[in-house]
């Protein structure tokens, strides 16, 4: 397909984590989100570069394409995309994906299934505007993984599964606090380079790319926990990241710390608050997670493309 001049898109934030959700159709040849998925990596990557990188977006904005879902059953595929890569699923983004398809009045309040790259999750649009996430099975698959990090020390950490894959840090860093951002950033990038060169992945070799610090919530929100996620890419998450909400249910659930069914809020960097809770799956070890969270609608938009500006598609270096 040629890159078309003019893209429509809605963008809103869940928790003060921007979506772009790209509303035209493009056409893409695909059978389902996996296809889609690999369709646009290999074929149409400019999708990606021109909506999310600078001029026209920018580092911690994620993108979603609609696509037709391979099971009839689901109201619509979708692929997310960010700054550095694909993801395999996003919570944040998909709260965003509800409201925008509720705000084009293409759904109404109740139950719709959608189909992701990493299996097929459900999303309940509330009439209070809320929405609610059943993601997909969810582990952990390692704990206490000590890893030696230069000028850190030893970090130990827990790697769990959501979608995406998860170093949840148990060891002391900086504090989680809204003036560490920068600290954050760089303590929990220094942890995942170390991952990475240390080839510490998933079972199969999955690269962990999403690094957790958790710390206590500031005083005036009304949390269980205060997280400060590192995304791919390394922008952090605005929202408490939905995926890595589950990825810590999963942690907790193995240990016994949450029992199914009960209720734990997680704050994000900023004080945003995601509520999740958990279902045994039928494989003992994994956990069904559920994830509540709002987004609001900021902008409907009209990205231009055009082919005499050098940075048509993003900039991209
Ligand atoms: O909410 O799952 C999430 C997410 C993943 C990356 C950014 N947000």
């Amino acid at each position: 397909m040629t890159a078309p001049n003019h893209l429509k898109v809605i963008d809103s934030h869940t928790g003060g984590e921007p979506t772009r959700v790209i509303i035209d159709d493009l056409n893409i040849p695909s059978h389902g989100a996996i296809s889609a998925r690999d369709h646009l990596q290999s074929k149409a990557d400019w999708v990606r570069t021109s909506l999310i990188l600078e001029p026209r977006g920018f580092d911690a904005m994620v993108g979603a394409y609609l696509c037709a879902p391979l099971d009839e059953s689901c109201t619509t595929g979708v692929v997310f995309f960010n700054n550095h890569n694909y993801l395999g699923g996003c919570i944040h983004g998909t709260i965003g994906v509800v409201k925008t398809l509720a705000y084009l009045k293409r759904i109404q309040p109740g139950t719709h299934k959608i189909e992701t790259p990493t299996g097929i999750i459900s999303a309940t649009l509330a009439d209070d505007h809320n929405v609610t996430i059943q993601s997909v099975p969810s582990f952990r698959a390692a704990e206490n993984v000590t890893l030696e990090v230069p000028n850190l020390g030893t970090v130990t950490g827990d790697i769990a599964f959501s979608a995406n894959w998860f170093f949840l840090v148990s060891s002391p860093g900086p504090a989680v606090h809204p003036s560490n951002i920068e600290e954050l950033t760089q303590f929990t990038s220094a942890i995942r380079d170390e991952l990475i060169k240390q080839n510490i992945t998933g079972p199969k070799g999955e690269e962990i790319d999403h690094i957790e610090v958790f710390g206590p919530p500031m005083s005036d929100t009304e949390a269980d926990s205060q997280n400060f996620v590192l995304c791919p890419g390394k922008a952090y998450d605005r929202s408490p990241c939905g995926t890595g909400t589950s990825a810590k249910l999963a942690c907790l659930a193995a240990s016994q710390k949450l029992a199914p069914g009960e209720t734990w809020r997680q704050a994000s960097i900023i004080g945003t608050i995601f509520t999740g809770s958990y279902q045994n799956h039928s494989e003992p070890a994994k956990i069904i997670p559920t994830i509540s969270g709002e987004a609001h609608i900021n902008a409907e938009t009209t990205i231009i493309l055009n082919p005499s500006d050098p940075f048509q598609h993003g900039i991209n270096y």
